[in-house]
This record gives structure tokens, sequence and C-alpha cells, in this order.
């Protein structure tokens, strides 16, 4: 097993590079299940606002909760028809999420994937669309008979997913977090982690839980998981915000201590956030192994999400 030496054993022979060629196949794989999900709709009324979709989402990124939620369905014996509309269905609705975060009401970010933002690329009216629009196929996704052929398990998938990404998860979490600038003294640790086990645990969480969702599984070692990947992915992100660079990022950094904004590394400081992320990836590996040899490629993201510069 990976992490019979322990966490740092693990990390000194993790080769993030192979892995990352690992989640680059997958992206594709996605990216060419989602070109079949929306094509280009040329001299339609639909045109535009295809166009626009199919920026924010074929454009790169880790696609790392289609990742998550692929393995989580074949580690379940979920078959790879369904893993593909379920990851295609939590990208549309991450990238719904980070159109509408990098607005000049939210984040006011130029730059997302190293490419301009879809309000700068057109305009906040269509980057607003772009999201609904988004959202909207995701459910569609989950809907549609390819997911499952069992309408009790579609209707479950696209229940939980409402539950993930709105009011009961990541819009409240982001919710908090625009309410976290200029907080800095005022958030504590535990309002920093309940915050983003809303505002990015969420979808994370969904991805993990859809194998035993789908399975009829119980999904108490899927949730722990997820958990505690999630709580390191945010820490990471707030890593690279200050230790990172435009080009590695893809997107402009040093953004959080200039809003003021409440984060893992303004509370605990960059070293303590580190061990923070460290010890929670120790935690969802030890939780994970207990699945057995199936779990090495969620074990091998955790490291990637501790070891990942972009
Ligand atoms: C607008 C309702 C609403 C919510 C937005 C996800 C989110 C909530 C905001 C994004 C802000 C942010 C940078 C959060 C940190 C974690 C995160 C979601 C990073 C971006 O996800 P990656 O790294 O991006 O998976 P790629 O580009 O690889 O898909």
């Amino acid at each position: 097993m990976i992490l019979s030496n322990g966490l740092g054993k693990a990390l000194q022979h993790f080769n993030t590079c192979e892995f990352e060629k690992t989640l680059k196949d997958r992206a594709y794989q996605i990216e060419l299940h989602l070109n079949k999900l929306i094509p280009p709709k040329p001299n339609t009324i639909e045109e535009t606002i295809t166009e626009t979709m199919r920026y924010a989402l074929l454009n790169g990124g880790k696609k790392v909760r289609a990742y998550l939620s692929m393995e989580s369905c074949r580690i379940y014996g979920i078959n790879i028809k369904t893993a593909l509309q379920v990851g295609s269905a939590i990208e549309c609705m991450h990238s719904y999420s980070l159109v509408h975060d990098d607005l000049p009401a939210m984040d006011n970010d130029e730059l997302r994937r190293g490419l301009p933002t879809v309000h700068v690329k057109w305009d906040e009216a269509t980057a607003i669309l772009t999201g609904d629009a988004l959202q909207c196929k995701a459910f569609e996704i989950l809907s549609m008979e390819e997911t499952h052929s069992d309408s009790d398990k579609r209707s479950k998938l696209i229940q939980t997913m409402a539950l993930a990404a709105g009011v009961d998860g990541m819009v409240s979490g982001q919710n908090a977090d625009i309410q976290a600038e200029n907080q800095t003294n005022h958030i504590n640790i535990d309002g920093i982690v309940n915050l983003q086990n809303y505002k990015t645990g969420a979808l994370i969480r969904w991805s993990a839980l859809t194998g035993p969702l789908l399975a009829n599984q119980d999904h108490t070692i899927m949730e722990t998981y997820a958990n505690c990947l999630g709580l390191a992915f945010q820490i990471q992100d707030d890593i690279l915000d200050v230790e990172g660079n435009v080009n590695n990022t893809g997107k402009m950094t040093h953004k959080d201590q200039k809003a003021g904004k409440g984060t893992f590394i303004s509370i605990l400081g960059l070293d303590e956030a580190k061990r923070k992320a460290y010890s929670l990836i120790e935690q969802s590996c030890d939780v994970v192994t207990q699945i057995g040899p199936r779990s090495s490629e969620l074990i091998k993201l955790a490291l990637f999400v501790i070891s990942r510069n972009n």
C-alpha cells in the first residue's frame, strides 16, 4: 500500500507529473463527452450561450471533481457510461460557479485557466446567463436516461446535487465567504472550516458520494475522505494565492490578503496552514485505505491535492 511507510515517504515517492498525466487523460475523456452533450449550435438562437458554455467548460481545468466522481463510481462497480454522465454534470456545476465567482459583483477576476474570464471576453449579462445555463445543464444531464436506467437513482442524484450546490451548500458558503472579506480579525478557524465545507467542500463531497449512492452502499468512508480532501484542497488554494503565480495557476494571485479575506493562512499563518493540509491528507488517506487496494487512485488524488501548483 502506497502509505505503508507514512505520508512523508509517500509524498517523496509520489510522481506528481505521472498523476497529472492521468488527470489530463481523464479530463480529455470528459471533454470529449461534454463536447457531445453540448455541441456547437451555429446559426441558431442558442449559438452564443452554447459558445460561452463551451468556452467555460472545454478550455482546460483539472476536472478534479469529474475524476473523483468517476473513481467513486469505478470503486463501487458503477458502469463507465453512468460515470461519464455524472462526471460531466459535476463539471458543468463547477464551471457555473467559477463563471459567476469571477463576476465583478463577486471576485472580480479577469483571468481564469490562463484565459480572459467570460464577462471580460463577452460581457456581464452573458456571463450570468452562461452560469445559469451551465447549472441547468448539470441537472439536465443527471435527468437523462443515459445517466441511469433507474429513475429513483437519477432523482437521488438530482436531489443531492441541488442540496450540494444551493442554499444548503455552495451558495451559502460563497455568501459567507463574501461576508468574510475585511473580517480577518473576526472569523476564527471553526468559522473558516464551516464556510469552506460549504463553499468548496459541498461539490467535492457530492462527487465522492456518487459511487456509494448509486450502489446503495454505506457512504461513511467516502464522506470522511471527501471532507478532509475538500478542506485540504481549499488550504492549498489559499497557499497558491500566496506562493503561486499567474503562470502556473492561470489566475491572478495575492488576492486574499489585498481583499482582507479571512483564510486559513490569515488565521493560522502559512506554516501552520501547510501542517493542517498535510494532516487532513493523512486523515483522508487513512480512512480511504479501509476500502482496500481499490482506493489507490484516491490516495494518489489526495497526495496530488497538496503537491499541486495549479
Ligand atoms: C458563485 C455560487 C457561487 C459559488 C462560487 C467555487 C466557488 C464558489 C468559488 C471559487 C473560488 C475559489 C477559487 C475557490 C477555491 C477552490 C476552488 C473551487 C478552486 C477552483 O477549482 P479548481 O482548482 O479549478 O478545481 P479548475 O480550473 O481546475 O477547474
